[in-house]
């Protein structure tokens, strides 16, 4: 609330303001910026000691970083390193370009590439090590938009032929071909990261880093000074997936972490900030999380101009304008930036009366220029103590003629002829005319200066990147004796199967051979699944070990934090968990170790929270087991909708590696652990697990004899009908399966109607293989036609089969092909409540009594049974016929 009285008071306070503002001004102009800075930081320190807090700086000017002086002279040869990125450039854009013109839309991209190229070659000439002596090497995360410029390297190397570049975007010609982006699954030989989906790539690289401490800490491999590399686009920065675990890198002092941000100025659309910097955004964002910051904004012929100004206003100017304008700069021209940029100040027009338009137009900007690169990066792998993130300033489209620095430039597949003619011009490249002329690839004789070069480089690297390896690795999995303690039953004692999993997880902890390849990973869950005591058995992993004396410490399972703690706690984050899981399932190939990771997770916040990394991570070839946790829609009791997961087996039937599995009692999954073990890491299968466990505690029973294989394949038969033959089939999936167990005494005492129970372990395993065998019956329709488990398994059995688990009834429904209209699936569809399981199970019409119910209605559908005894038996059985539809509610 201002009165009158106080606005003089105001004003004078103001003009004081601008006073000191000119008298500061002055300063930079007489003094330059150093010296400026040095007199604010006198003049904060001074506040400082009078008790006035302001608010600290996170952003600098917009300038370098590392000022000229500091910087060391570029150590390659720049004017051949310049070609061979020409000739990079060429095939890259020769590829993508013939690409389209043989087959239009097959798409592609050139401009990132054109943005990043540079920063990739002073990488692969001089930093990214493929390995340490015999140790694994450099990890880089490429942008997945760049991968014509990766395949075109890789073209000049030798790595591919001619034939295999002209197959991009080709994958299924015979040939092989090249994957549109980086996809292991696809080219297992050199792809080790998918990157393509924004956001992933960076957050993977923040995990795989601490991950990599984790297991030097571990004393699992050696010390070296690798590093990770993560490229990101600027674009890809607005994902929180990319700078929501940026903290985690500076918690954890991860010195062995880079990032490099691409700062084109550009996403699909437009400008990433037009009304801002994004470069000042971002250099605020990473400080503020503390980081080591290193812009690169300005290329070495800036230096001149900004040595010759003794105005300041250069750097004024640079300040005045948004990255909006300077996307027009570099889409404009020379002309249009003299008037522009340089024309607002006269002091600036003259600075650059000596040049051409030509010349001011090609004045670069630091992620051009390979020395200011190169002084980047070598300050980036000095670093101690924290991550790097290096922001780099580039043109997207850099050289594509009227693609360069245009909103529509992502999307440019393809150059004009006048464009052509520019981009050779621009790169001084002596391609052959006729390949020049049809825009074909060209690689210069392995004998050529630029080859060899190339060559040298990258064998004092140790050898061509990407590249992914899987060494032979010698692993036995225990025998199933090994789990006997857990397949023969509790003997009356009531458990969860998630007790018997910890138990599990524990005896597998204390193991000579694999105990310490064991990876336990929790977001923040740890006591939700009973994990305090293999929390003080092996410790929670924390890089500075415990500082602390724990207020539990003299209870038995106090909370002990290690440094070489073996569980990885990652806090409340599913994304970092996954990321965690997904460092430690691709070890076997990236550290040569074949870590076996446990992530543990309440199954809500698992396939529809984290989906897409889960994705990644079959792309990945990832191995590992993904445990749901107090899984099922009626038997997590009493939290409700947000957290009764329902659907997770319906999601990840949607992933091709993933082998899901509902068990419902300890020895089942105790069988799944132990051929799962076998099947990745002894078969060296390339699959992962999912396994959803419960926190229902009930009497586990022996594994019954010969019921192994049904477990893995996906069904058994449990308990044959009591008195006689069977007329209905029941089956049972998790903790359901006892109530269609009840079921089945309710059916045999009160109506006389006798049933087989199954356990059904994995519907989507008897789909996937049901479908093969179909498949091939298709193919071969002479030859006789094989039978789907499912088939064989019920061969002779009779009647209604009637299905229920803690899952939506589209589980079960997978089977229908095969049994037709024998199925009723009984399921979880509609929204979680909260309240108890029983009034859960009635609400989802999946306790003992519904099950019952809907057998004896089938049957009378079937004309089985009589149609009025059905009524009656559903009114005794206390269903309310009437109600509203779970599913809708
Ligand atoms: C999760 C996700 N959302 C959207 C896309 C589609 N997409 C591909 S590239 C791109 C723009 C990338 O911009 P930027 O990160 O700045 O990279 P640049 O190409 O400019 O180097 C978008 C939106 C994607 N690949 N992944
Ligand atoms: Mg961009």
């Amino acid at each position: 609330m201002s009165t009158r009285a106080e606005i003089p008071v105001q004003s004078d306070f103001l003009s004081e303001v601008h006073e000191w503002i000119e008298a500061f001004d002055d300063v930079v102009v007489a003094e330059g910026p150093e010296r400026s800075a040095e007199l604010l930081e006198a003049l904060r320190k001074r506040a400082r000691e009078a008790g006035i807090t302001a608010a600290s700086e996170l952003t600098t000017p917009y300038v370098n970083t590392i000022p000229k002086h500091e910087e060391v002279p570029y150590p390659g040869d720049r004017a051949l390193e310049r070609r061979i990125e020409s000739l990079i450039r060429w095939n890259a854009m020769a590829m993508v370009h013939g690409q389209n013109k043989k087959d239009a839309g097959i798409g592609g991209h050139l401009a990132t590439y054109s943005s990043l190229a540079t920063l990739l070659e002073v990488g692969f000439n001089h930093f990214f090590h493929a390995t340490y002596g015999d140790q694994p090497g450099d990890f880089v995360y490429f942008q997945g938009h760049a991968s014509p410029g990766i395949y075109a390297r890789a073209y000049l190397l030798g790595r591919f032929d001619d034939q295999r570049l002209l197959n991009f975007r080709h994958e299924l010609r015979g040939e092989p071909g090249l994957s549109s982006y980086p996809h292991p699954w696809l080219m297992p030989d050199f792809w080790r990261f998918p990157t393509v989906s924004m956001g992933i790539g960076p957050l993977n690289a923040i995990y795989q880093a601490r991950f990599m401490r984790y297991l030097e800490n571990r004393n699992l491999i050696e010390k070296t000074p690798r590093k990770i590399w993560a490229l990101v686009g600027d674009g890809e920065t607005d994902e929180v997936d990319t700078l929501g675990a940026i903290g985690v890198a500076s918690r954890e002092k991860l010195d062995n972490l880079i990032f490099v941000v691409n700062c084109n100025l550009q996403r699909l659309d437009g400008p990433v900030r037009g009304n801002k910097r994004i470069i000042d955004e971002l250099e605020g964002v990473f400080r503020g999380a503390g980081w080591n910051v290193i812009k690169v904004i300005w290329g070495s012929d800036w230096d001149e101009l900004f040595a010759r100004d003794h105005t300041g206003l250069l750097v004024k100017r640079m300040e005045e304008c948004v990255d909006g304008e300077y996307q027009a700069f570099k889409a404009k021209g020379g002309a249009y930036i003299r008037k522009e940029f340089f024309g607002k100040y006269p002091e600036l027009l003259e600075l650059v009366s000596d040049m051409t338009d030509e010349q001011i137009w090609t004045l670069h900007r630091g992620g051009h220029d390979r020395a200011k690169i190169y002084n980047a990066y070598k300050r980036a792998t000095e670093h101690k103590g924290g991550p790097t993130v290096i922001l780099a300033k580039t043109v997207k489209g850099y050289g594509l003629g009227t693609a360069q620095s245009r909103n529509a430039s992502h999307q440019e597949k393809k150059l004009t002829d006048d464009a052509l003619t520019g981009f050779l011009k621009q790169f001084n490249l002596s391609i052959p005319e006729e390949l020049a002329k049809e825009t074909k690839p060209y690689r210069p004789p392995q004998d050529s200066p630029e080859i060899i070069y190339m060559q040298e480089h990258r064998s004092a690297l140790g050898g061509y990147m990407p590249r992914r390896d899987v060494p032979e690795l010698k692993f036995k999995a225990p025998e199933l004796d090994y789990f006997a303690e857990w397949t023969a039953g509790s003997r009356g004692r009531e458990v969860s199967t998630t007790m018997g999993f910890v138990s599990i997880l524990r005896h597998l902890m204390k193991d000579p051979e694999i105990g310490k390849l064991i990876v336990p990973i929790v977001p923040d869950e740890g006591r939700t699944f009973g994990l305090e005591s293999a929390i003080r058995q092996v410790g929670i992993y924390t890089p500075e070990g415990q500082k602390y004396k724990p207020h539990d410490v003299d209870m038995l399972l106090y909370y002990r934090e290690e440094k070489d703690g073996q569980i990885l706690e990652e806090g409340i984050t599913e994304a970092g968990s996954m990321a965690s899981f997904t460092a430690a399932g691709t070890a076997y190939s990236n550290y040569r170790i074949p870590t076996i990771p446990f992530y543990m997770y309440y199954s809500m916040f698992g396939f529809q929270r984290v989906g897409d990394m889960i994705w990644a991570f079959a792309d990945s070839r990832g191995k590992g087991f993904l445990m749901g946790g107090t899984a099922g829609r009626t038997t997590m009791l009493g939290e409700g909708l947000q957290h009764q997961d329902g659907h997770s087996h319906v999601l990840s039937s949607t992933v091709p590696t993933c082998i899901s599995y509902d068990p419902a009692y300890v020895y089942e999954l105790a069988v799944i652990l132990q051929d799962g073990i076998r099947r990745m890491y002894q078969e060296n299968e390339q699959v992962f697990y999912y396994l959803t466990m419960y926190n229902e505690d009930y009497a586990m029973p022996e594994m019954p004899e010969g019921s192994r294989e049904g477990i893995v394949r996906g069904i058994y038969k449990l308990k044959a009908a009591p008195k006689g033959k069977a007329t209905a089939q029941l089956f049972g999936s998790g903790p359901i399966l006892r109530e269609v167990l009840r079921a089945q005494e309710i059916l045999s005492h009160k109506f006389g109607v006798q049933t087989d129970v199954w356990s059904v372990t994995s519907y989507n395993e008897l789909r996937r293989e049901a479908l093969a065998v179909e498949r091939w019956n298709r193919l071969h329709p002479t030859e006789p036609a094989k039978t789907p488990y499912i088939v064989s398994a019920l061969n002779g059995t009779k009647g209604p089969i009637i299905a229920a688990s803690d899952y939506m009834k589209a589980v079960p429904d997978q089977l229908a092909p095969w049994l037709l209209t024998r199925l009723v699936s009984l399921g979880t569809d509609g929204f979680g409540r909260s309240d108890n399981r029983e009034h859960l199970r009635r609400f989802f019409e999946v306790d003992a009594e519904s099950i019952a119910a809907a057998t004896l209605s089938k049957l009378a559908r079937d004309g089985k049974l009589d149609v009025g005894k059905a009524q009656a038996a559903l009114l005794e059985l206390g269903i309310d016929t009437e109600a509203a539809d779970p599913a809708r509610r």
